[in-house]
Formats: C-alpha cells, structure tokens, sequence
C-alpha cells in the first residue's frame, strides 16, 4: 500500500498548522527574549512596544493565573523567569498583535537591561561545579577491576560529538481559540498531545478536560516536537484564554533554531581492554551530557545512553557512567535516537583507537565481540532472538565485505589525491520507552452504518508512516477496501493519556491497540453472522463475509447494516500495554525492551585529500525488519534516517560563541545533506527472521535505528584521512567537517 498521504503531499494539499484557515479576528504573539544567555534580569521597558498600532498586549509571568512551570520531567522550567535568564533565546513574555509582521517590528522596541553572569557552556565544566540536573548513574556488569591485568591491550582516550538541528520542515507553532465555558481548543504540531493538554491545564489552573488538543500531522518531528512542542501551545492558550480571542504563533526559521534545544552534545572518557584474540573483556565509560540550562528530556536521554553503550557487542565486565550537566544552552531534548547514538558513538570509536593500536582492522575487533542469545547486557537483560551475527554475516557476504576492502586498499595504493575509507557499521537498538510506565495505548474505533470506518489512536502521523500502517491493520482485520477506513487526527478527547509518539514504537503500541479493537468488533460481527444464518468458518475479505466454500456471501455493507439493526455495538476503544517489560532503577537491572532492531551497513566515502571534501560511494545494509508491514515505508525510514545520521557526522555543525549565542542559526550557516551530498548509492537488504511478537504484526520498529548506520561515516572518513596521512594523531570529535578533514589530512 502506497503512504497514504503521498497524494497530497506532493500536490501541497496536505494540512499542517499553517494551513488552517484563520478565524476572523485571529490575534498572533510572538516571544521577546534578551540578548544574553545568563544574567540577571534588572528591568523591562514595553513603553515604545506598546504605541505600535495593532500591538494588542504584552503578556509576562503576572498574566499565568496557574503555574508559571512547562518542566515534564522536572519542573524546573518557569514558562517566564522572572528573575534570571538561563540561556539566550529564552522567551521572557510574549507580545500579542494584530499580525505577526507587528509583532516583529514592536520586539525591536522592547529594552531590557541585566546584570550578565558567567555564562558555561562545557558540560566537563559544569560537572566540575556540580551543575547537575539529576544526581549521575551507573550500569555495571562483571567487575572490570579484576581484568585490566589480564588484558593484552589496554587503550583510554576522549570522544566529544555536537548536537543536531532537527530541522523540521514544519518549524514549531500552535494556534488555540477559546471555547464557551473558559475550554480551549488548541491545534498543535505536536507529538505529544498529552502533555501538551496537560501543561497547559497546569499553567492556565484548568482540569485537563478543558484543554482540547488536536493534532492532524506534523511537517516532521525527530523528537523535536516530543517535548518541545508544548511551549508554545502554551503560548497561544495563555494568549487566548487572557484576550478571549483566536491566537496563532508559527516560528520564524531563525527563532526555531535559536530558541529550541537540539541532540545532546556529549563529551566522554573511555578506557577499553581487549585479549590477544580480539575479545573486549572490560570496558568503562563516562558521559557528560551538554543538557542545557533544565532538564526537558535529558533524565530519560541520558538513561538511554547507558542502555547503549555497548552498542552490538557483548562486554562481561562494564562500567558505565553518565552525568547530566547543566549549561547556559537552550534545554537539549529527544532526536531520533534519544542520546543512544551518542552512546554508541564512544564504543565505537574506542574500538577503531584500539584497532590502530594494536594494528588490525576495526571489523574485526566489532565482529568477535557481537552479541548472542543468552549474553546478558549490563542492565541485565538477556538477548533473545540477536540478529547481530546474523545481519553481519550476510551484509558481509552478499556486498563482498573482503572485495571492497581489497578496492579500497588497492586504489589508495594507486592514488595520491584522492584517497578512500571504509567503515562496517553493525547497529542495535532496544524497542521501548525506557521508563516501562509510559509504554501502552489506546484505539477507538467506529464501524458507521454505511459501513465505513474511522479509527483513531494516541499515534501522531509525522511523515514517518504510521497513520498507513494504523490503516491497513483495520483493512486486513474488516477484509475491507482501505478506501472506506479513515484514519482520525490525533484528539484529546477521542484518546486520553497518550504517551507521545516516540521511541520508535508509535506503531507497534498503537498498533496493537488497535488490532486489539478491531478484533473485538470483528468478534460481534461473527456472533451477528453465526446467530443469523447459522455459518460457520466464515472470512473476512473483499469487502464481503464467506465460508471457505462460498456456499454463503454477505456483503461487509449488509452485514453492518444488520448489525445494527439488531442493537449491535458498532464502537470499540482498546487498550493495550506492553507485556515482559519491567525495570528497577534502583538496581539498574531488568528488561526494559520489548525487543531490539539489528542490523550492519557498509560504508564507502572518498575524500579529496586536496580540498577535505568527500563524498559517500555507498552504503549497504542488511536490516532487519522482522516481516515489514510495508516495505516502501519501512525503506524510506532507512534511507532517511541513514542519511539524518551521516549529516550528523559529517556536515552539520551547531556553534554557539562563548557568549552562548547561536551562530549557526539559518540554512546559510547550517548545512544538512542535500540531493548532492547523500550517498551516491544506498542499497537495503531485509533480513530474513520472523519478527517478535511483541512487534505489530512481526513488523519491528524502524523509525530511529537506521540513523546510527550514520556512525560509521564518521569512522570511514578517518580511515581515509589515514590512509593519507598515517603517522597524525587523530582525535574523536564528530562530526568530521571538511575543515576538520583538511586539518587532519595535514596536521
Ligand atoms: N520520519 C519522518 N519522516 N519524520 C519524523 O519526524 N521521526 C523519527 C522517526 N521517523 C520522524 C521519522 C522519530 S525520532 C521517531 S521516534 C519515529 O519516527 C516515531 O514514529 P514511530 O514510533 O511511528 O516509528
Ligand atoms: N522518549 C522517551 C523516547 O520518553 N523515552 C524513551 O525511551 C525514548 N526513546 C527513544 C525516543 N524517545
Ligand atoms: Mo523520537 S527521538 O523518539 O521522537
């Protein structure tokens, strides 16, 4: 089945937040903030703002008749500080107009004087005055003191890796109008209508059933919009309830990338040690997460990159360390991924540092240390059904890992300007949120009396497929054409409670529960066929109910019809909620994933030793999907998160200056890879496995593994800088810029 969206998409006729006609009357508002990413605030001045014409109020900290609080995890995020600035871009009120070009023109008008502060933006700085957002943890398994000894090779060092714009398309915005009773309705560009509802119940001193939320898609989210898209609902809904008018805010590019948090920049100590015959036996690692100035996302960011800090492999001694410091930054938040790649991102460059010590190639170190069934990660869960020996054995066979290595060596022998790298990049990624609680989710499901369908879920559509999916898990179970099945906008008040579409498992807990509904539904209509013309072994499929022998047809139309003549329920809501998964925190030990996604990828780059520049010859991966519900979707989540994750690594580079400003702060000064730098070729291969239960339909996650395929362009990169130039001293500090390249290429 094609994306269901892909007609309108391409004829623009799709509708995103921006698109929503205007309610006459419709005021905008826009946030003010100071230029300083730290000081004290010592006083404001509106006067000039507020003559503009058509600037309608100025709306501060004293209008929040609830709480002046937006933190999810931690509430340690006023909407407004009233005292101190935390980082630049900060909005510290909002100027409401009747446009927004007004409200533009007014905030170059509004003076603000402070008393400027030390402004950190290291996290080992941080760290070191223990600005922390929540006390440091630790995952152990085996005992590495007891092993360092026996080691044949013991290598530490430091990796550092920036963060990401996510660079949604949809920059962030929301637009609310005030309903009778003192309710809201609030269309969001969210994935998390929930806590947007709930936040702005909080900071407005409304029950949640007030607070409509709606959601009909997202120009793309990456975790952007997880926890980030509920500031300014926040905003409209204030503005909306104050004036009692229809209230709009869409970011302007700039102000989305100064104001908004990104990936996690993280900095980290290794130490690693390995046997004669390749074996990791100990490894120990401590992170410092760059969080920002609160904690948003980081507590649950920052537990992630322990869970994956051994990446595919199997460690028995382990030691791994994570503080979460806190910076003069905006607040970094979730990115596909979730602080996992940043994990990853240390292994595997301790790994190549330990290769070109000991003088032999990084696969084979990563492949005599995959993981199998019944290793045990080092928060104790023990690997069922691993892929990882499976994926790397084929990508290794069917693309010729030992031909290309050959090409590579024989063509840097040939050639002196340009030389070329390699990098083999196995991946493994557990399904789940983290924190077991958040893991379920509900479906509500109509069957009208013509016969056609609506569905709606807690999932939110954000170009990653899931709404194609949600559709033909009803049309397989109805045996009906997809055509008479709409899939609803995300509702607070047709699914409550959801979690937010994240961790890559928008699909299966939505998924199944709406599998869950239809097969409730689909159970009535049997009783209402067998009661009626005593059948039996009957099927549901195209459009029309039979027996295998077709000695008895009812049409899907007629059946319902008769269903509801006979006062049968024609609506379903379910819920379901991940069996297996529990996690003690306490312990740092239990099976938190319902299961991991595995996969390998081999990496060709060539780099112009002359200019620094490079381009990616290929990529080839053998992934594992389970049995994919849809393969164009399924690929389009590969080729798109293989690529996020190679920018990451390579071009995208966010610079603040060390006054805590944003200098990357457009397209000009930040550069995502386009049509001309994305891998000349990218070749995907599905693994053939069953797929866990646990995953709709055997279907395994797909939304966020794929971007750390992107790691290893970091690694094939530097092992074509290399190549060149053996004898440098290379460092770990991603991403690999080609003015970083040309550095190394003659340091
Ligand atoms: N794909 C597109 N096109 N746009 C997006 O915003 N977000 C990614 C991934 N793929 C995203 C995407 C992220 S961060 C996640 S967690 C998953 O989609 C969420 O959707 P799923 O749970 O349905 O896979
Ligand atoms: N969000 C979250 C996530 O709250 N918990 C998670 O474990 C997670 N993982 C990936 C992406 N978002
Ligand atoms: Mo994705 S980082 O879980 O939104």
């Amino acid at each position: 089945m094609i994306n269901i969206d892909a007609h309108n998409h391409v004829r623009g006729k799709s509708v995103y937040l921006d698109d929503i006609p205007e309610i006459n009357g419709t005021l905008f508002c826009l946030p003010f903030y100071a230029e300083t990413a730290h000081a004290h605030i010592s006083s404001i001045d509106y006067e000039k703002a507020l003559q503009l014409k058509g600037i309608i109020y100025i709306l501060t900290s004293k209008d929040i008749p609830g709480q002046n609080q937006i933190g999810g995890i931690i509430p340690d995020e006023p909407l407004f500080p009233e005292n101190e600035i935390h980082y630049w871009g900060q909005p510290l009120g909002l100027i409401v107009g009747t446009s927004e070009f007004i409200c533009r023109k007014a905030r170059k008008l509004i003076e603000i004087s402070f008393d400027e502060l030390p402004v950190i933006t290291c996290p080992r700085v941080a760290q070191k005055r223990n600005q922390l957002i929540v006390p440091p943890r630790t995952f152990r398994i085996g005992n590495t003191d007891d092993v360092w000894t026996d080691c044949a090779y013991v290598i530490d060092g430091r990796t550092d890796v920036n963060g990401q714009e996510h660079l949604y398309i949809e920059t962030q915005g929301a637009y609310a109008w005030p309903k009778e009773d003192g309710s809201i309705y609030v269309a969001s560009s969210t994935q998390g209508p929930t806590a947007v509802q709930r936040t702005i119940a909080t900071v407005l001193d409304l029950p949640m059933h007030k607070i409509e939320v709606n959601v009909v898609r997202l120009g793309g989210g990456f975790g952007g919009k997880e926890d980030q898209a509920t500031m300014w609902a926040v905003f409209a809904a204030l503005s909306a309830h104050k004036l009692g008018k229809p209230v709009k805010i869409s970011l302007h590019r700039m102000d989305d990338m100064c104001m908004t948090g990104k990936r996690h920049p993280y900095s980290s100590d290794y130490k690693i040690g390995l046997s004669k015959d390749l074996k990791i036996k100990a490894y120990e690692v401590t992170h410092f997460q760059n969080a920002g100035a609160a904690a948003d996302l980081s507590p649950a960011i920052l537990e992630r990159t322990l869970f994956h800090s051994t990446n595919a492999y199997y460690i028995p001694n382990v030691v791994a360390t994570a503080w979460s410091c806190k910076t003069n930054l905006p607040p970094n938040t979730a990115f596909r991924g979730f602080g996992g790649p940043q994990g990853k991102f240390v292994i595997e460059a301790a790994i190549v540092k330990a290769a070109e010590i000991i003088g032999v190639k990084p696969d084979e170190i990563q492949k005599a240390n995959l993981v199998d069934d019944g290793d045990e990660f080092p928060y104790g869960q023990v690997i069922q059904n691993a892929e990882a020996k499976h994926s790397w054995k084929e990508c290794a066979s069917v693309y010729n890992l030992d031909e290309i290595k050959h090409k590579v060596l024989t063509f840097n022998a040939s050639n002196s300007r340009f030389k070329k790298g390699y990098a083999v990049q196995p991946i493994c990624f557990g399904i789940s949120f983290t924190n077991t609680m958040m893991n379920h989710a509900r479906a509500l499901v109509h069957i009208y009396q013509d016969g056609s369908v609506v569905v709606s879920t807690g999932a939110v559509e954000m170009g990653q497929g899931v709404n194609t999916k949600l559709l033909q898990i009803a049309s397989e179970i109805f045996g009906i054409n997809p055509n008479k099945i709409r899939i609803e906008s995300t509702n607070t008040l047709r699914i409550a409670n959801t979690s937010p579409t994240a961790a890559s498992a928008g699909a299966d807990l939505n998924g199944k529960a709406l599998e869950m509904a239809c097969n409730t539904l689909l159970q009535r209509l049997i009783s209402v066929v067998e009661n009626n013309y005593k059948v039996e072994d009957i099927k549901f499929c195209n459009d029309q109910i039979a027996t295998s022998d077709a000695s008895f047809v009812i049409s899907w139309n007629d059946l319902v019809i008769k269903a509801f003549q006979q006062r049968v329920s024609l609506s379903e809501h379910a819920h379901y909620a991940t069996p297996v998964i529990h996690y003690d925190k306490a312990k740092e030990k239990g099976h938190p994933f319902a299961y991991h996604v595995y996969g390998t990828a081999i990496l060709e780059v060539t780099v112009d030793c002359l200019k620094g520049t490079y381009q990616f010859d290929s990529v080839k991966i053998v992934h594992d999907f389970g049995k994919s519900m849809n393969t164009d979707v399924d690929n389009g989540q590969i080729e798109g998160g293989l690529v996020q994750g190679i920018g990451w690594m390579t071009i995208e580079e966010i610079l603040y200056n060390e006054k805590g400003k944003l200098i990357s702060n457009a397209l000009s000064t930040y550069k995502v890879p386009d049509i001309y730098s994305v891998p000349k070729e990218i070749i995907i291969r599905h693994l053939d496995t069953t797929g866990p239960d646990l995953a709709i339909k055997k279907s395994k996650a797909v939304g966020e593994p794929p971007l750390m395929y992107g790691l290893g362009a970091y690694f094939a990169i530097r092992k074509a800088v290399k190549a060149f130039n053996p004898k440098a001293d290379l460092t770990f500090d991603a991403p690999y810029t080609p003015e970083k390249v040309l550095m190394d290429l003659y340091r």
